[in-house]
């Protein structure tokens, strides 16, 4: 049984939707970070940057935060979703860093700046935009290699996409990248992407292009 601690964001997603895929068991405890909630001090105490997402196995006690590391320990817990061996398995390690360190950090930012700071900084606005753009050039040139970005469908794939489903704050139109628009509605169409993006909460439905 795992607690997992989130909200409905493209960070906390990917561990409900990884949850879905592996089918563990899990009690879902929804920190709502727009009231502030990530900074109780009971949260703090497992996920002290007060960010969500954060998770305990009470298999052993075992407390995680950060998304990626969640993603590793739940595909090494269930020898799911990670080539243990070969090309695969440093692929998938290469690509989810590529997602920690360029994509979240990046369309977190046009979310910030163009999506709810319009006008306030433009220079912000221009590079963030052309960051975010580059970064999808990026991954459309390797789709067109590959079914998905390890290869096989993997933990990267489940860190990446639902920051591509936020592609309308990004000002991107996913038709001009027609490989990940390919990868993007097969993921899309997956019955554990699908539950796991309603997690904590039902919002909208998944945008689809
Ligand atoms: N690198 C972290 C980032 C987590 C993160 O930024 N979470 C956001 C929601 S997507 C959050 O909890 N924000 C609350 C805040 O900024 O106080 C991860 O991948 O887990």
């Amino acid at each position: 049984m795992i607690d997992l601690y989130t909200w409905s964001t493209p960070n906390g997603r990917k561990v409900s939707i990884m949850l879905e895929e592996v089918g563990l068991d899990y009690t879902v405890h929804s920190i709502d970070i727009g009231k502030n909630e990530q900074f109780q001090p009971g949260f703090l105490k497992i996920s002290p940057n007060n960010r969500i997402p954060a998770i305990i196995d009470r298999d052993n006690g075992l407390s995680l935060f950060e998304s990626g590391a969640i993603l590793m320990y739940l595909a090494e817990k269930t020898s799911k979703l990670w080539p243990k061996t070969g090309d695969s398995h440093w692929r998938t390690i290469e690509w989810l860093m590529w997602q920690m360190g360029g994509v979240g950090p990046m369309f977190g930012q046009v979310h910030h700046f163009v999506r709810f700071n319009k006008g306030k900084a433009p220079y912000a606005e221009e590079r963030y935009l052309a960051e975010t753009k580059r970064l999808y050039g990026v991954l459309d040139r390797r789709l067109a290699e590959v079914p998905y970005v390890a290869g096989e469908y993997s933990i990267a794939d489940i860190a990446i996409w639902p920051w591509t489903s936020r592609f309308e704050w990004q000002m991107i139109d996913l038709k001009e990248y027609p490989n990940v628009l390919r990868w993007y509605r097969a993921i899309a169409a997956r019955p554990a992407v699908q539950k796991g993006y309603h997690i904590p909460v039902r919002q909208a439905e998944i945008p689809m292009p």
